[in-house]
């Protein structure tokens, strides 16, 4: 084995510990706003700001450097109506069924059901994709390694910087998402992660009414 090229680390960036404290807090104030919003407006969004978004999750961190995720951002609106049509079928079931009553329950506060109108309404689907392996020009096959922890960790970056450029996401997850596979043409060493529903909020959306953990119940300092 040879080691790799190694460069001076210039981005780095140290910040006197009371603006570190400020910076820390201010950032979490302003990720606390953050919600996971159902009702969305129509109103298109620059696709510019979804280009910069998916750069910032492409910044993530991911075993071997192999980033393993894939993008497809759906704004066309016969495939946003096609993934509709497809994602209430399999809710349709799992509302009426496949769920159960204990996972029904769980839910309840949310207010969901099997009906998507958020796949139509909203101006882009960012469909993320995990690559469980990576094929190289010749056809041959490169191990990629903790995919789903990569993935979601670029996943986060992602509605970060969403919520950053103020619009709102809902994190989506069909519970089985073959489906789009199949309407996106995407390849067999790809598997749906979520759906990343991306726009302004509809006027007078609402959201439940949920808290938080507090520092207590999330953490330990030992
Ligand atoms: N995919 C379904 C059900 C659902 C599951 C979980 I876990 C949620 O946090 C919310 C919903 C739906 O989107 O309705």
């Amino acid at each position: 084995m040879t080691a790799g090229k190694f460069v001076p680390l210039d981005s780095y960036r140290e910040y006197p510990q009371k603006q570190m404290k400020q910076r820390a807090a201010s950032f979490r104030t302003d990720m606390q706003r953050r919600r996971s919003v159902r009702s969305f407006s129509s109103r298109p969004v620059p696709r510019e700001v979804i280009e910069e978004c998916l750069l910032t999750a492409g910044s993530a961190p991911s075993g071997a450097n192999m980033q393993p995720w894939y993008f497809m951002v759906v704004s066309n609106p016969e495939q946003k109506q096609r993934i509709r049509e497809a994602a209430e079928k399999e809710e349709y079931k799992f509302y009426h069924g496949s769920a159960g009553e204990l996972w029904l329950d769980a839910l309840s506060h949310l207010g969901t059901d099997y009906q998507k109108p958020f796949l139509e309404a909203a101006p882009y689907l960012i469909v993320i994709f995990s690559r469980s392996y990576g094929i190289l020009p010749d056809g041959q096959k490169v191990k990629h390694y903790y995919v789903r922890e990569s993935v979601g960790i670029a996943t986060g970056l992602l509605i970060a910087a969403v919520h950053n450029a103020g619009l709102v996401t809902l994190p989506y997850t069909p519970c089985r998402m073959g489906f789009l596979n199949n309407i996106l043409g995407r390849p067999e060493n790809e598997r749906p992660f979520l759906v990343l529903v991306v726009g302004y909020p509809a006027e007078h959306a609402m959201v439940p009414d949920i808290k938080k953990k507090s520092l207590d119940e999330i953490s330990v300092f030992v």
